[in-house]
Protein backbone atom coordinates (compact mmCIF):
# COMPACT_ATOMS: atom_id res chain seq x y z
CA UNK A 1 0.00 0.00 0.00
CA UNK A 2 1.15 3.34 -0.65
CA UNK A 3 0.90 5.64 2.03
CA UNK A 4 0.81 9.51 1.28
CA UNK A 5 2.38 11.80 4.53
CA UNK A 6 0.94 10.33 7.87
CA UNK A 7 1.43 6.54 9.11
CA UNK A 8 -0.41 5.43 12.58
CA UNK A 9 2.09 6.81 15.19
CA UNK A 10 2.35 10.52 13.03
CA UNK A 11 4.33 11.67 10.19
CA UNK A 12 8.26 12.97 10.60
CA UNK A 13 8.27 16.38 10.72
CA UNK A 14 10.43 18.28 9.02
CA UNK A 15 9.70 22.54 7.53
CA UNK A 16 12.59 23.08 5.95
CA UNK A 17 12.29 25.47 3.07
CA UNK A 18 8.36 25.98 3.76
CA UNK A 19 7.27 29.40 4.09
CA UNK A 20 4.19 29.84 6.82
CA UNK A 21 2.58 32.85 7.55
CA UNK A 22 0.85 33.71 11.09
CA UNK A 23 -2.06 35.74 10.96
CA UNK A 24 -2.64 36.89 14.98
CA UNK A 25 -6.01 38.31 16.02
CA UNK A 26 -5.06 41.53 18.38
CA UNK A 27 -7.69 41.06 20.72
CA UNK A 28 -6.96 39.44 23.61
CA UNK A 29 -4.05 40.17 22.44
CA UNK A 30 -2.02 39.09 25.89
CA UNK A 31 -3.43 35.83 25.05
CA UNK A 32 -2.73 35.59 21.35
CA UNK A 33 0.70 36.87 21.64
CA UNK A 34 2.01 34.19 23.97
CA UNK A 35 0.18 31.69 21.20
CA UNK A 36 2.23 33.41 18.65
CA UNK A 37 5.15 32.83 20.75
CA UNK A 38 4.63 28.90 20.51
CA UNK A 39 3.55 28.93 16.95
CA UNK A 40 6.85 30.70 16.57
CA UNK A 41 8.47 27.76 18.69
CA UNK A 42 7.23 25.23 17.08
CA UNK A 43 8.25 26.30 13.75
CA UNK A 44 11.76 27.03 14.75
CA UNK A 45 11.93 23.16 16.18
CA UNK A 46 10.88 21.68 12.76
CA UNK A 47 13.67 23.49 10.98
CA UNK A 48 11.12 26.47 9.68
CA UNK A 49 13.52 29.70 9.38
CA UNK A 50 13.04 32.49 11.14
CA UNK A 51 12.74 34.28 7.68
CA UNK A 52 10.24 31.95 5.95
CA UNK A 53 7.62 33.24 8.35
CA UNK A 54 5.34 35.72 6.90
CA UNK A 55 3.62 37.54 10.04
CA UNK A 56 0.10 39.69 10.00
CA UNK A 57 -1.97 41.02 12.89
CA UNK A 58 -5.47 41.67 12.59
CA UNK A 59 -8.33 43.50 14.76
CA UNK A 60 -10.00 40.58 16.12
CA UNK A 61 -10.72 36.32 15.07
CA UNK A 62 -13.84 37.81 12.97
CA UNK A 63 -11.01 39.62 10.61
CA UNK A 64 -8.33 36.70 10.21
CA UNK A 65 -10.17 34.82 7.11
CA UNK A 66 -9.52 37.65 5.15
CA UNK A 67 -5.48 38.13 5.76
CA UNK A 68 -5.41 34.37 5.84
CA UNK A 69 -7.19 34.43 1.92
CA UNK A 70 -4.78 36.71 1.20
CA UNK A 71 -1.40 35.24 1.99
CA UNK A 72 -2.97 31.90 0.42
CA UNK A 73 -3.50 33.64 -2.70
CA UNK A 74 -0.39 35.36 -2.92
CA UNK A 75 1.38 32.19 -3.79
CA UNK A 76 4.17 33.37 -0.63
CA UNK A 77 3.67 31.33 1.44
CA UNK A 78 2.84 26.55 2.10
CA UNK A 79 0.78 27.09 5.17
CA UNK A 80 -1.27 29.35 6.96
CA UNK A 81 -1.69 29.50 11.04
CA UNK A 82 -4.71 31.78 12.36
CA UNK A 83 -4.45 32.94 15.94
CA UNK A 84 -7.06 34.35 18.27
CA UNK A 85 -8.40 34.01 21.21
CA UNK A 86 -12.23 34.37 22.08
CA UNK A 87 -13.50 34.21 25.11
CA UNK A 88 -17.59 33.41 26.09
CA UNK A 89 -18.71 37.01 27.23
CA UNK A 90 -22.94 37.69 27.93
CA UNK A 91 -23.93 37.97 25.18
CA UNK A 92 -24.23 35.90 21.80
CA UNK A 93 -20.85 37.97 19.96
CA UNK A 94 -19.03 35.27 21.23
CA UNK A 95 -21.07 32.78 18.93
CA UNK A 96 -20.59 34.80 15.76
CA UNK A 97 -16.96 35.53 15.97
CA UNK A 98 -16.20 31.99 16.98
CA UNK A 99 -18.12 30.53 14.62
CA UNK A 100 -17.50 33.43 11.69
CA UNK A 101 -13.91 32.57 12.63
CA UNK A 102 -13.94 29.34 11.88
CA UNK A 103 -15.86 28.69 8.94
CA UNK A 104 -13.80 31.52 7.01
CA UNK A 105 -10.82 29.09 8.16
CA UNK A 106 -12.32 26.29 6.60
CA UNK A 107 -13.61 27.89 3.27
CA UNK A 108 -10.31 29.48 3.08
CA UNK A 109 -8.44 26.98 2.79
CA UNK A 110 -11.22 24.50 0.97
CA UNK A 111 -11.06 27.44 -1.51
CA UNK A 112 -7.69 27.91 -1.68
CA UNK A 113 -6.05 24.77 -1.52
CA UNK A 114 -3.84 25.96 1.39
CA UNK A 115 -3.56 24.45 4.65
CA UNK A 116 -5.19 26.83 6.98
CA UNK A 117 -4.51 25.94 10.91
CA UNK A 118 -7.56 27.03 13.08
CA UNK A 119 -5.56 28.04 16.18
CA UNK A 120 -8.08 30.48 17.28
CA UNK A 121 -9.32 29.36 21.10
CA UNK A 122 -12.59 29.57 21.78
CA UNK A 123 -13.22 29.37 25.87
CA UNK A 124 -15.44 30.72 28.21
CA UNK A 125 -12.88 31.83 30.75
CA UNK A 126 -9.53 33.61 30.57
CA UNK A 127 -7.87 30.96 32.92
CA UNK A 128 -8.85 28.16 30.49
CA UNK A 129 -7.08 30.80 27.54
CA UNK A 130 -3.83 30.95 29.93
CA UNK A 131 -3.71 27.17 30.56
CA UNK A 132 -3.70 26.79 26.69
CA UNK A 133 -1.14 29.23 25.73
CA UNK A 134 2.02 28.40 28.35
CA UNK A 135 5.45 27.95 27.30
CA UNK A 136 5.14 23.92 26.83
CA UNK A 137 3.81 22.44 23.47
CA UNK A 138 -0.07 22.09 24.73
CA UNK A 139 0.68 25.59 23.84
CA UNK A 140 -2.06 25.53 20.70
CA UNK A 141 0.12 28.02 18.79
CA UNK A 142 2.47 25.24 19.21
CA UNK A 143 0.05 22.52 18.08
CA UNK A 144 -0.98 24.79 15.37
CA UNK A 145 2.49 25.05 13.90
CA UNK A 146 2.89 21.23 13.90
CA UNK A 147 -0.03 20.97 12.11
CA UNK A 148 0.32 23.76 9.24
CA UNK A 149 4.54 21.61 8.71
CA UNK A 150 2.58 18.32 8.52
CA UNK A 151 -0.35 19.64 5.73
CA UNK A 152 1.82 21.50 4.23
CA UNK A 153 4.35 18.43 3.93
CA UNK A 154 1.17 16.45 2.86
CA UNK A 155 -0.21 18.73 0.17
CA UNK A 156 3.29 18.74 -1.65
CA UNK A 157 3.24 15.13 -1.41
CA UNK A 158 -0.28 14.49 -2.79
CA UNK A 159 0.04 17.42 -5.30
CA UNK A 160 3.70 15.90 -6.82
N1 LIG B 1 -12.52 39.25 18.78
C1 LIG B 1 -11.73 38.27 19.27
O1 LIG B 1 -10.74 37.89 18.61
N2 LIG B 1 -12.00 37.71 20.47
C2 LIG B 1 -13.08 38.08 21.23
O2 LIG B 1 -13.27 37.53 22.35
C3 LIG B 1 -13.92 39.11 20.74
N3 LIG B 1 -15.06 39.56 21.50
O3 LIG B 1 -15.32 39.00 22.59
O4 LIG B 1 -15.77 40.46 21.15
C4 LIG B 1 -13.61 39.69 19.48
N4 LIG B 1 -14.37 40.68 18.96
C5 LIG B 1 -13.92 41.50 17.86
C6 LIG B 1 -14.19 40.88 16.50
O5 LIG B 1 -13.29 39.84 16.21
C7 LIG B 1 -14.04 41.93 15.39
O6 LIG B 1 -12.71 42.41 15.38
C8 LIG B 1 -14.99 43.12 15.58
O7 LIG B 1 -16.33 42.66 15.72
C9 LIG B 1 -14.93 44.06 14.34
O8 LIG B 1 -15.29 43.37 13.15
Amino acid sequence: MTRAGSTGSGPTLDGTGLRIGIVAARFNDHIVSALRDGARRGLSRLNVADTDVMEAWVPGAFEAPLAAKAMASSGKVDAVICLGCVIRGDTAHFDFVAGEAARGIQDTQLATGVPIMFGVLTVDTEQQARDRSGSGIDNKGDEAAVGAVEMAQLMRCLKG
